[in-house]
């Protein structure tokens, strides 16, 4: 749902703007520093970006999952770590306590997410529980009026940064699976909070991500999100439902760069007396990627308004992340090829995001768990 289509074209004109004039010519400076200089983290604040998704009466845009992807399309087009940066505050970082939280804790957090004064991360993934999220060894003892918390999280995006942390723990041991599984929210200075060291990964230089180690965390029990345990793997999906068609707009936006560079290049480059644009094997993979790209996005904006519809998009976002996802790995592997030997090269912007984007088929649910989500929702249904 587009609220009101003028205002949401004077904002995508804004950021495209500033993905065009201040993103994208400082990409080599944060895959060269494996940081995003102050100055723009400023910027991004100037603009809002911390709070798109926040509710307005908590400082925010407010805006809808359509507007949220046609934003997202647009800041898929610079390098994702820039994304990643205000990405938990507009997603994974703050839409648990958006969701269920209560009152109190909405009105102690939201406001400041959304200004972008504090980061948050999600902390689900374990050693032992990635894909199999619902067996997740963290506990949360409940000791007097607090809990206790104990366990490892892993691979955790922006905690070396995060003030403060939404974390999945099991409050009742003797159910194993994702029932006895409570959401809470740890600040980063309570005492007994741990970050381990940075993790050195393929791409995504400037998006860092660690282990956060919770030895023995004593928080009050109002930070258990909503009050209510037991129910904290439903927030976590449901984080992960909107989470998921966020990958698959940027995915969209990534592709979209990819192939404008790789034409660009293709019409430039001569072979053979003339640009290997006029060549029908690289036409080829031009036009496989234009028409994947075009049904993503399709796929993508009618998730999305199905969602502000209020419907149950479970399965669609599934459906989303795995083709748009599977869809700009193929897109990446082309644009490297019609670059030929300078694709391998760091010169060129391709061999950058061809290691970037890999990482879009993994988090927030590997291709493969969105295959079994939308088998088991298909069988569900049928039944
Ligand atoms: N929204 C709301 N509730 C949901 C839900 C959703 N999208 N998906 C599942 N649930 C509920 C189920 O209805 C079920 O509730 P009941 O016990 O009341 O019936 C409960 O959550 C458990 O669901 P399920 O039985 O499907 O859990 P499984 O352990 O079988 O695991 C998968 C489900 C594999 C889909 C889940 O573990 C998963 O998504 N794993 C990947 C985790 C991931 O994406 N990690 C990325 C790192 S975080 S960036």
């Amino acid at each position: 749902m587009i609220r009101d289509t003028e205002t949401l074209q004077i904002l995508l004109d804004s950021i495209r703007q500033f993905v065009n004039e201040a993103l994208i010519p400082r990409e080599h400076e944060v895959e060269e520093t494996d940081s995003i200089a102050p100055d723009i983290v400023t910027q991004m604040r100037e603009m809002g970006l911390f709070g798109l998704t926040i509710p307005e009466e908590f400082g925010g845009l407010g805006v809808t999952m359509e507007e949220e992807v046609c934003i997202a399309f647009e800041l898929g087009r610079t390098s994702p770590a820039f994304r990643s940066y205000i990405g938990t505050n507009n997603g994974i970082g703050s839409i648990g306590i958006l969701l269920d939280g209560t009152d109190e804790q909405k009105l102690d957090y939201l406001p400041r997410l959304a200004s972008g004064e504090l980061l948050s991360s999600f902390c689900l993934t374990e050693p032992d529980a990635g894909s199999d999220a619902a067996s997740l060894k963290t506990v949360a003892v409940r000791d007097g009026d607090d809990y206790v918390i104990s366990g490892t999280k892993r691979f955790i995006t922006n905690a070396p940064h995060a003030g403060i942390y939404t974390v999945m723990a099991r409050t009742n041991p003797e159910i194993k699976g994702s029932g006895g599984i409570s959401a809470f929210i740890v600040e980063r200075d309570t005492p007994g909070v741990v970050l381990g060291k940075r993790d050195h990964k393929m791409g995504q230089k400037g998006a860092h991500t660690c282990d956060v180690i919770f030895d023995s965390v004593r928080v009050p029990a109002r930070q258990l999100i909503g009050g209510v345990p037991g129910v904290g793997f439903k927030t976590a999906m449901k984080v992960l439902d909107k989470g998921r068609l966020h990958i698959a707009a940027l995915s969209v936006g990534a592709a979209e760069r990819m192939l404008a560079d790789a034409l660009t290049y293709a019409m430039e480059r001569k072979q053979f007396g003339q640009p290997i644009a006029e060549f029908q094997l690289i036409q080829a993979m031009l036009a496989d990627s234009k028409a994947e790209i075009y049904a993503s996005k399709c796929m993508v904006i009618d998730a999305a308004r199905k969602r502000d519809d209020g419907l149950n998009v479970s399965t669609e976002a599934s459906c989303a992340k795995m083709f748009a996802t599977e869809m700009c790995g193929r897109v990446a592997d082309r644009c490297v090829q019609i670059h030929g030997g300078a694709g391998y090269v760091s010169e060129y912007a391709i061999e950058r995001f061809y290691r970037d984007v890999r990482l879009f088929r993994i988090y927030e649910g590997t291709t493969q768990i969105q295959q079994i989500v939308i088998a088991r929702n298909m069988i569900r249904e049928a039944s």
